[in-house]
């Protein structure tokens, strides 16, 4: 049952309460984004089919403990806030997580649940990293740390890898077929890296399964789009104001998102196309580059030139002029000439959008939080973009201020001196090159070029790129980032 004060006439609750339920996904990486994109799409398509076996059981693996119990004090139900661009908004009501679980040590409870004859997908929005792929090859990191354990003790891996291979290697001793593996992280090819991932893990622990999940286990890839920030005090304390009590699980986001998933399935899939946005195609790498590089692009050099610029959001960076202009002549200029898609494409209507989109007052998404990670995030954001400009001789101004931001952000220190939290699985070794050159910016430069896990040999040899980067880097370093972007929209 649903509880009682979920219940509310100011949320719309979709018809169903969730004991029906069975989980058919499971789902590793209860985050934001999940319970604000594919939980609610499942949602929505149960209630609007009443196929009631697609229910979600949901887990975390790393960090995300309390999240869970307090979703589990509310039955799994929460509350979804669309925010829309003229200050309205929409609140909806989720049931489809039939079950959650935070399984911080052992992971045999959620294998268990992996292998079961119901579970017919298992999808994840485990981040960039917990793919343990390099960055800039795309390769499985093998010396990782959590993959060396996982390669001793297969029976209880860590990783959400060495849980797919566990959970698909029991499903093939009991002669069960294999679950569907879908990706919902921003990571290009998705589903398809995600494979590569899974089966070297698989190679390097049992060559027969690994042969087994290469001719049988389906990876399909998505795009996926949904501006979810994470949840902050005052958010939570804007919904409880709106409904007037407090919802541990509330979500807010967007009214905007869309979903398009490469139909290759095993075991059946939800009619999630039934709802606004969602679509099954036959090849989604080219919907998918194009908001890698013009969404995630973009938000890239706001988070790194806003923050240092001591812009906090994202709708803040918006409201200063220079950092609207900079941003829409990447999206036309930088990124949309380097893309090839299927069919004509209205690029510049799809920046316009983005930047409406970006603007939205009720989204307050910390400069700070899109930042995080950036190891992970540059390359497959900007440096594919990169090496078609260079390629075809045009200018990469904008890129080159981003990754000079980058290499500002990540050194760790403000512009007022001020130290910076910065997230990243690379943090140490950054931190380390910055303090190893301080007092030579164009040796710095160099020298963050030459790690390899995130700019290739090729590009960090480029002279035009080696060069723009460096005056991008100076720039900001003797006028702040602000100014840095206002130079750059006088020059465009
Ligand atoms: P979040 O911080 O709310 O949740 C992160 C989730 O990832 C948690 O469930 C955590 O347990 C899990 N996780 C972190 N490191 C992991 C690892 N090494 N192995 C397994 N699981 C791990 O973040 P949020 O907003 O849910 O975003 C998650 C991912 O979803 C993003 O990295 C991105 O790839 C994708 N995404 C996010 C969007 C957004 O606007 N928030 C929109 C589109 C995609
Ligand atoms: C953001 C994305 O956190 C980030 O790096 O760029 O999560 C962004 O909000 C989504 O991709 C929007 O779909």
């Amino acid at each position: 049952m649903i509880n009682k004060k979920l219940q509310h006439e100011k949320i719309v609750a979709n018809g169903y309460d969730g004991t029906e339920l069975t989980a058919g996904i499971v789902h590793i990486g209860l985050g934001a984004f999940h319970r604000a994109h594919q939980a609610l799409y499942t949602h929505e398509t149960i209630a609007a089919t009443g196929a009631f076996h697609w229910g979600i059981c949901a887990a975390n693996i790393f960090g995300g403990q309390e999240l869970v119990q307090d979703l589990q004090e509310q039955d799994n139900a929460y509350t979804v806030t669309e925010m829309n661009p003229d200050g309205s908004r929409t609140v909806k009501l989720a049931t489809a997580i039939a079950r959650s679980l935070a399984v911080e040590e052992d992971r045999r409870p959620l294998l268990e649940i992996m292998s079961a004859e119901t579970t017919r997908i298992v999808s994840l929005t485990i981040t960039e990293k917990g793919y343990c792929l390099n960055p800039a090859t795309g390769e499985l990191m093998i010396d990782n740390p959590l993959i060396a354990h996982d390669l001793e003790n297969t029976h209880n891996p860590k990783t959400a890898l060495g849980v797919i291979v566990a959970a698909l290697g029991q499903r093939k001793a009991k002669g069960r077929l294999p679950f569907t593996v879908l990706s919902c992280d921003n990571v290009p090819d998705n589903g398809k890296r995600a494979r590569a991932a899974v089966i070297q893990m698989a190679e390097a622990m049992d060559k027969e399964l690994a042969a087994w999940i290469r001719e049988h286990v389906a990876f399909p890839c998505t795009m996926v789009d949904r501006i979810v920030p994470a949840m902050t005090e005052e958010s939570f304390a804007d919904v409880q104001s709106y409904l007037g009590f407090a919802d541990k699980g509330a979500i807010v986001t967007e009214a905007y998102r869309q979903w398009v998933i490469e139909d290759h399935f095993t075991m059946g899939r939800p009619e999630w196309d039934k709802i606004d946005g969602a679509m099954f195609v036959s090849d989604v790498q080219p919907y998918e580059e194009m908001k890698l590089r013009m969404l995630n692009g973009s938000h890239s050099i706001l988070a790194y030139l806003g923050y240092l610029a001591g812009y906090e959001t994202i709708d803040a960076c918006m409201q200063d002029e220079q950092f609207v202009k900079v941003t829409r002549h990447y999206m036309n200029h930088e990124a949309a000439v380097t893309l090839e898609m299927p069919e004509p494409t209205d690029f510049a209507s799809y920046a316009e959008k983005l930047i409406e989109r970006f603007s939205n007052p009720g989204l307050k998404h910390r400069t700070w939080q899109i930042a995080m990670d950036g190891s992970q995030k540059v390359p497959q954001r900007w440096l594919n973009a990169a090496r078609t400009l260079l390629a075809e001789e045009k200018s990469l101004a904008a890129i080159a201020l981003g990754i000079g931001g980058w290499m500002h952000y990540v050194s760790g220190t403000d512009e007022q001196g001020n130290g910076i939290d910065v997230r990243d699985p690379m943090a140490e070794q950054l931190k380390a090159v910055a303090i190893a050159h301080q007092s030579e910016p164009a040796q710095l430069v160099k020298a963050f070029l030459a790690l390899d896990a995130v700019f290739d040999p090729a590009l960090a040899a480029n002279e035009h790129f080696v060069a723009a980067v460096t005056d991008a880097y100076n720039t900001i370093r003797e006028q702040g980032a602000k100014q840095a972007v206002a130079l750059l929209a006088e020059r465009i």
